[in-house]
């Protein structure tokens, strides 16, 4: 006999494995009293290359999203027990949910009827009987507008890296993975020393360009598997996972003296000019959640800038 296979670890290779071979299906949630009918759009969606999660029981449909995390949901209208109005208004009440394409698929021709439901947060109404490709079209253009809002959602415009909002939400599930395969990761905060006088001297655009320089490196210097996000104006954020504290330390301080190196320069002539940053690391485990985490590798860019800028503290 072999080892006993860690489940979520094949699942998280195999996740890593698929995500850089193949573009990602379009994740579609069926909610539908009829099973014939419900099946019937499934095996329409899933013959266009779609992944699909039928419900035939609304009241199982919450559960069944948070598991699933669809990136449309198709909504029958009238199900006994609970109208598909009813769970609009609920999917809209989500904070993850509050933008996922909601489109019914009804027997309902009346108009006004239709317009009540739309009001409920739905994107669209198609009716049955629908024709196959119609069905198709319908979904993917609405999956495609879908993923193009989530990149702007999530990615930061000048540097294109994660936002504030998305690098936390990765730190936290980075330390839940970190947990269940008991590995380790180390969590950074970088912010570029004296960043104010770099605008004061050089303008705003020369400091764009510089953020822009720092965010290219760290880019380059990270691995593809590390989560690297702009944290605030001048600052960033990393999280290095399978990564122990002295690996991290290396890797960081090596990208510190890298940065200094770089020519800086201004538009306006002149000389060229350095800049530097300071670097705080906490790592996991030893900090067991993301706000103990966030709040060491804070207090270490804090000693960072305390004890004279341009280093990496752990
Ligand atoms: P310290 O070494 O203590 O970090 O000094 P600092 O001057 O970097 O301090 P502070 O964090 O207070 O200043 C950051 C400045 O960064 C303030 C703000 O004007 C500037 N800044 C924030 N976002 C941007 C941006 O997107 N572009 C440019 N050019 N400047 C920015
Ligand atoms: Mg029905
Ligand atoms: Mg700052
Ligand atoms: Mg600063």
């Amino acid at each position: 006999f072999t080892k006993p296979v860690d489940i979520g670890v094949l699942i998280d290779k195999l996740d890593s494995l698929t995500s850089e071979v193949l573009p990602e299906a379009f994740k579609v949630l069926i909610v539908d009293d009829s099973p014939s009918l419900a099946s019937f759009y499934a095996l329409t969606l899933q013959s266009a290359g779609m992944e699909t999660l039928v419900v035939t029981d609304p009241f199982k449909m919450l559960d069944a999203i948070s598991d699933f995390t669809p990136e449309l949901i198709l909504l029958d209208m009238y199900m006994p027990g609970c109208s598909g109005m009813e769970l609009a208004k609920i999917i809209r009440q989500q904070e993850s949910l509050v933008s996922t394409p909601i489109v019914f698929l009804s027997a309902e021709t009346n108009m006004d009827k239709q317009l009540e439901a739309m009001q409920f947060g739905a994107d669209d109404f198609l009716t049955k009987p629908i024709q196959a490709d119609h069905l198709i079209s319908a979904v993917t253009s609405k999956v495609q507008r879908y993923r193009t809002l989530r990149t702007f959602m999530v990615r930061d415009s000048l540097t294109g890296l994660l936002n504030h909002t998305k690098t936390k939400e990765e730190l936290d599930v980075e330390i839940m993975r970190a947990e269940r395969q008991k590995s380790m990761l180390v969590f950074a905060m970088i912010d570029i020393d004296f960043f104010k006088k770099v605008n004061d001297t050089y303008g705003h655009a020369t400091g764009d360009r510089v953020i822009k320089s720092l965010s290219r490196l760290l880019q380059q210097r990270l691995r593809k598997t590390d989560i690297i996000g702009r944290y605030g104006g001048e600052e960033f954020a990393v999280v290095l996972r399978d990564t122990d504290g002295p690996s991290a330390f290396t890797a960081l301080d090596n990208i510190r003296k890298a940065f200094e190196q770089i020519a800086q320069y201004s538009e306006s002539g002149g000389e060229n000019f350095s800049v530097t940053f300071s670097c705080g690391l906490a790592e996991f485990p030893g900090f067991s959640n993301a706000p103990e985490i966030s709040n060491a590798a804070d207090k270490a860019l804090y000693e960072a800038k305390r004890g004279g800028r341009n280093r990496v503290v752990m």
